[in-house]
């Protein structure tokens, strides 16, 4: 049980937030201090739901005068421990999701002003309703919030066309530890002013301050998209095929994941509404997707040439090109769903890796030799965003293996495949961040000068360490 917090603070809160704003009952702060993978439990004895930054810096400023930490949350779907408390920190969970105000949206200077509760999925319905894009796209959209998005720099399946989320925000306002406020929410897309303050709190993952608020950067909504499913010949011809769509259709490409057989398998077992797209089973499967800002766009006549340029060069074996949104939303549910089958196929062990484009069959074939000696039976599961050089490489226990026994083997799986990575020049996270669980890998990797460097940032801006403490970088 956490150690209760001191009568005069609880009730200081309760002035700021109110009753509606603060939940204590340890059964309803449950899920707030699980984490997705279900690997850890957290611990806090408040959840604070402010509802409007002043809320926020009042409560910050509280915690500040009590020398007591703080872990800022959104939707709570991050994937590395880095939005729940551990009991050690002693800390309250500032959670956003009260916080779900769309401020502006400006069509002539394409922004949008948001606030950091909302959830990623309404910030892309009103952008479309407002004849405009914004491209973060990733599985967890229903559930993320754009404050966490921001905070993990969050990547999902359009970055090889748009980036990672610090390439789509223009301004910030942020409430820093002591309970400032800075309002950096400037909707310019050149402003030289100093240093960019934004991208310090961009990927900073609660560490150096609460994010309540956000510029994004808007796209004109796209006219015409085509989306194909594509059987490959080898891994290997991923990247002629990847190398050719980037000359032939150019920077209209906007998706390209990479699906393996096992991928498609578990999702045709465990999904619902899944169907195998193409006749015959073969190794491995490129989802590409393109679009273009304009009807009547060259995109279609491109693409086809594209398409058969692929089957003649035999990168490609088969392949279906949607021919309606249908069909096309029927690809995107198997991309879903092999991110979601991989649980009811028991322990999981993740990587969620980069390497050079050209490096990826290396590594797979690479890893996979070494994971099948420390484990044998182990079932290998690369898939997602190859055209960003990010795979997550998931490995799914032997089958008939006890499931605790395997991911008790978790920490010696990661080593072995993170030295391949670093050996081929890579990075141990690519999009999901370092949060609480890789630190000590992250540790492991980067050069003592690099975490010196980013502890002087964090001491700088959180010298009393209640943000987030424990998180991102060792104490
Ligand atoms: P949380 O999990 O609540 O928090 C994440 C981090 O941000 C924590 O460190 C937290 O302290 C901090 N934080 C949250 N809100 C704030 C704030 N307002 N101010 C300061 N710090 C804050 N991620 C990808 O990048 N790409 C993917 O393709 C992808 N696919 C996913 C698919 C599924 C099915 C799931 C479950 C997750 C996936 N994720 C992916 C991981 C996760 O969705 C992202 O990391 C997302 O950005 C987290 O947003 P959130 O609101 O849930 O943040
Ligand atoms: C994705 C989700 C996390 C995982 O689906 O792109 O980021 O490794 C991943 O299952
Ligand atoms: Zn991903």
């Amino acid at each position: 049980m956490p150690k209760k917090l001191p009568n005069d603070f609880l009730s200081s809160l309760e002035q700021i937030v109110s009753n509606k704003g603060m939940i204590t009952e340890q059964t309803e702060i449950r899920p707030y201090v699980t984490e997705q993978r279900g690997r850890f439990v957290g611990e806090t004895a408040c959840v604070v739901k402010p509802a409007t930054t002043e809320e926020v810096s009042a409560v910050v400023k509280l915690c500040s005068d009590n020398n007591i930490a703080i872990v800022p949350q959104g939707g709570n779907t991050g994937l590395v421990s880095g939005g729940i408390p551990f009991a050690e920190d002693k800390a309250i969970i500032i959670n956003l999701s009260r916080m779900n105000t769309i401020r502006d949206l400006d069509p002539i200077n394409n922004t949008m002003t948001v606030e950091a509760g909302c959830i990623l999925q309404t910030i892309q319905d009103h952008a479309a309703n407002n004849d405009r894009l914004f491209p973060l796209s990733l599985g967890a959209e229903g559930t993320c919030e754009i404050g966490g998005n921001i905070a993990s720099n969050a990547g999902g399946i359009n970055v090889i066309r748009y980036g990672n989320t610090r390439a789509l925000i223009l301004g910030l306002e942020v409430v820093t530890p002591t309970g400032e406020v800075w309002d950096g929410l400037r909707a310019l897309r050149k402003d030289n002013t100093g240093y960019d303050l934004k991208q310090l709190y961009i990927g900073s993952e609660g560490t150096l301050g609460v994010i309540t608020a956000a510029v994004l950067k808007l796209f004109p909504s796209p006219k015409e998209q085509q989306t194909a499913f594509l059987a490959l010949n080898s891994l290997e011809d991923a990247l002629p095929l990847l190398n050719m769509a980037q000359s032939m259709i150019g920077d209209a490409l906007t998706s390209f994941e990479l699906i393996p057989r096992i991928g498609i398998d578990f999702s045709l077992q465990h999904g619902h509404g899944v169907i195998d797209p193409i006749e015959g089973e073969y190794d491995w499967y490129i989802l590409m997707e393109a679009s273009a800002g304009t009807n009547n766009s060259a995109l279609p006549d491109l693409f086809e040439k594209y398409l058969e340029k692929t089957f003649e060069e035999q990168w490609v074996l088969d392949g279906v090109l949607a021919q309606n949104k249908a069909q096309s939303d029927s690809f995107w549910l198997i991309r879903e769903n092999v991110t979601l089958c991989q649980k009811p196929e028991g322990g999981s062990i993740k990587h969620d890796i980069a390497v050079p484009v050209s490096s990826i069959p290396t590594f797979i074939k690479r890893a996979n030799i070494a994971v099948e000696k420390l484990i044998p039976g182990i079932r290998p599961h690369p898939f997602g965003h190859v055209g960003d050089g990010n795979i997550h490489y998931n490995l799914s226990q032997p089958v008939g293996m006890d499931k605790q026994e395997y991911l008790n083997r978790w920490e010696d799986v990661n080593r072995v495949v993170h030295d391949i990575v670093i050996d081929l020049k890579g990075s141990i996270s690519a999009e999901h961040g370092i949060g609480r669980v890789k630190v000590e890998e992250n540790v492991h990797y980067k050069s003592p000068l690099e975490i010196k460097l980013m502890q002087q940032v964090k001491r700088s801006f959180d010298p009393q360490n209640i943000m987030n403490p424990g998180k991102l970088i060792p104490e």
